[in-house]
């Protein structure tokens, strides 16, 4: 049966035509009709541009694992795959999960101390299990002593904090009988049977259907795991449409389509997702976010202990919101349910900085500085400066800056109040600075009457 095309083409620019290939697909007719409901990408994009910033939460069966496998110590969320684990040994695992303390509302609590507006969690990981009831497998939280559906209580604990719920979920499933290729190394242990990958699609969309239907207010489907040669480019879009169909205004990462196609076109999908990395440049004319660990692993090592300063995580989050994307970052929950210290300390540390300069990194677009001895977001008429090397001097200048601002203040002491100065060549510069009042990054506020205009 076909259904009706919902499309109003009048919602759409000429921009978003060219940019989603899910339009172009149907468009080009061929007799298919798209049964997705489309929303326009900056009604469903306006919440997740403000936030800025979220919590990325790699959580499952390898944290009971810890890293640690037959005296090697470095895995983490890959386990299975790295340490080569026959897949009865690691499903014994589902018998062992049962985190004692997880408190959700402790997990939400953080994320919002620490500044954060969302909160995505690995709903599945590569491993196949899945920390919510799933009713189209055993392989999930509801066969372990636990039971307990993890999803449903973060859902209530960040709707409670006023976070929006986000869903990670892999494409890649090392677990699922129809799921191809196998491991390489698994090959005698695990026969491909007559297993086929299009009796797998069934399985992973009444999943994101039931992850997009049966919880609150879920704000982005965050795939991955698409880059194995099963997967394909009409997989991928098909994937979008499921999401779109069950949640008109989700967002969608790029992350649906063939690896090699969504590095390339960054299509489909609502943003872009770099990795371990904030572009130099910022992606201009594209929605990103980057994902950091604050360790060296995604999913939790008892091992890895080196993790990124408080100074050096404000720094990031400030380099991303200043070159217009979202950080996401993660952490590791132990098997117990409780976070690592160390994540513990890196969100509190982040949190106390962001209760004073958090207005600068909220709702913020890139900065209009081309080049600049300080880091700026930009918000109406306000330019917020990040300064991380306070000038000994007490002078900062502002180097193509065209408009004046009508005042100039600090976030961390709104009546401090810098002095504005105009050389003889027009240009702009900040003297009489004072102390740093930030010893890692002190905010200045320019405060202008129009939007402001900065030039070469
Ligand atoms: C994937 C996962 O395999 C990994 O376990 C973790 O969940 C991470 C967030 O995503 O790993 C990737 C995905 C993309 C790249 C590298 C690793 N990439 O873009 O280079």
């Amino acid at each position: 049966m076909k259904r009706r095309n919902f499309v109003a083409a009048g919602a759409y620019g000429l921009g978003a035509m060219a940019l989603n290939p899910l339009l172009r697909m149907h468009g080009e007719g061929g007799g298919m009709w798209a049964t997705t409901v489309f929303h326009p990408a900056a009604e469903r994009m306006a919440w997740w541009r403000e936030a800025r910033f979220g919590l990325f939460l790699h959580w499952g069966l390898y944290s009971i694992l810890a890293g640690e496998w037959m005296g090697r110590t470095d895995y983490a969320e890959w386990i299975r795959n790295n340490a080569h684990i026959p897949i009865d040994t690691y499903d014994r695992l589902v018998g062992r999960f049962n985190p004692v303390k997880f408190d959700a509302d402790a997990w939400a609590g953080m994320a919002k101390g620490a500044g954060m507006k969302y909160v995505t969690l690995t709903t599945k990981h590569h491993d196949g299990f899945c920390l919510f009831d799933n009713p189209l497998t055993d392989f999930c939280v509801r066969s372990t002593p636990f039971r307990r559906d993890i999803c449903t209580e973060l859902n209530a604990a960040t709707e409670r904090a006023g976070l929006r719920q986000c869903w990670y979920h892999s494409v890649m499933d090392w677990h699922h009988f129809e799921y191809l290729p196998r491991r390489d190394w698994e090959a005698e242990t695990r026969a491909v049977g007559g297993a086929h990958i299009a009796n797998y699609l069934p399985y992973l969309h009444g999943s994101v259907r039931h992850l997009l239907t049966k919880y609150g207010d879920i704000g982005v489907m965050w795939f991955d795991g698409n880059w194995e040669g099963t997967w394909t480019h009409d997989m991928g879009m098909e994937l979008y449409d499921v999401c779109r169909q069950a949640k008109p205004d989700v967002i969608v990462n790029n992350r649906t389509e063939g690896w090699s196609q969504s590095v390339a076109t960054r299509h489909p999908g609502d943003f872009s997702t770099p990795e371990q990395t904030i572009p130099a440049t910022g992606l201009p004319g594209v929605d990103w976010e980057s994902c950091i660990t604050m360790n060296h692993n995604w999913g939790y090592n008892a091992h890895d202990h080196d993790f990124k300063s408080v100074p050096e995580l404000i720094g990031m989050l400030v380099d991303t919101a200043s070159k217009g994307g979202n950080l996401l970052l993660n952490v590791g929950p132990m098997a117990d349910g409780t976070f690592p210290a160390e994540s513990v300390d890196r969100l509190a540390g982040m949190g106390k900085w962001m209760q004073v300069n958090g207005d600068a990194i909220h709702g913020t677009t890139a900065s209009l500085f081309a080049k600049s001895p300080f880091r700026s977001t930009t918000k109406g008429n306000r330019i917020n400066l990040f300064v991380t090397d306070w000038p000994a001097d007490g002078a900062l200048p502002l180097p193509g800056l065209r408009t004046r601002p009508r005042s100039v203040s600090l976030a961390a002491q709104p009546d401090r109040h810098p002095t504005l100065n105009t050389d003889a060549t027009g240009a702009m510069g900040l003297t009489a600075l004072g102390a740093a009042p930030d010893p890692v990054c002190s905010v200045i506020v320019l405060d202008f009457d129009r939007p402001p205009v900065v030039g070469a």
